[in-house]
């Protein structure tokens, strides 16, 4: 499966259920983090549980192990399904979030590589194939790779087998659904949902790439 996961980056509770309203039938979960969060406060997160849709937590957590773990548990009380950290914190960071994330019976998602220009900076190539690879070994469910780079996101998926792996960057950074759809298990998109026009309908077009 392909799941169409909105990124729902808008910046108050009244825009959020709104665009929440009009797109929930065609989603598979809804991503949220620090614009919304920052906006209208953690307790959105159980407003938005309502819709039914599994919640993603996009705070890419990135401390050491003691701090990664109250933040995870915070996470989780608030009623999140899964919680997003980076990768290069390395392993203990990485292990104490996935471990709060399965004691909380949810999921934990590992940053190896990012969708945007500078992300060519520091941490793609071989450091992003060895996150990958931490994150399989730590035992998290999934990495986030760039929907800006199919290649990469090729690659990548030499590295993680059968994980999953959620990929931003589609419509507004360039990336393309036709192109990734086949080769992920999550497209994450947002501002080309929530800012079209019509934002059901951009949901419907974009719910049509899943598999
Ligand atoms: O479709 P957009 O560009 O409006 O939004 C993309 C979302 O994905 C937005 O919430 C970003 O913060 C997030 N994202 C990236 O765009 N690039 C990355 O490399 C990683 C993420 C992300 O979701 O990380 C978990």
């Amino acid at each position: 499966m392909t799941d169409l996961i909105l990124a729902l980056d808008v910046l108050t509770r009244e825009e959020a259920i709104e665009i929440a309203e009009k797109t929930a039938p065609c989603l598979d979960s809804i991503k949220i983090g620090y614009p919304l969060v920052l906006g209208a406060g953690l307790s959105i997160a159980g407003e938005l549980a309502e819709f039914g849709l599994p919640l993603i937590a996009d705070f890419k957590v990135a401390d050491i192990p003691n701090t990664n773990r109250l933040i995870a548990e915070h996470v989780f009380e608030a009623g999140f399904s899964a919680i997003i950290t980076q990768g290069f914190t390395g392993s203990d960071s990485v292990t104490s979030c996935v471990e709060a994330a399965h004691d909380a019976g949810g999921e934990c998602y590992v940053v190896a590589e990012m969708s945007h220009p500078g992300a060519l900076e520091f941490l793609s190539g071989e450091n992003a194939e060895k996150i990958a690879g931490m994150a399989v070994k730590c035992n998290a469910d999934g990495i986030i790779a760039p929907a800006t780079r199919p290649d990469r996101v090729r690659k990548l998926r030499e590295i993680i087998g059968s994980k999953k792996i959620l990929s931003p960057g589609i419509g507004a950074q360039g990336g393309s659904a036709k192109d990734i759809a086949n080769m992920i298990d999550g497209m994450i998109v947002g501002r080309s949902i929530y800012q079209a026009e019509d934002p059901a309908k951009a949901a419907r077009e974009y719910s049509e790439f899943r598999r």
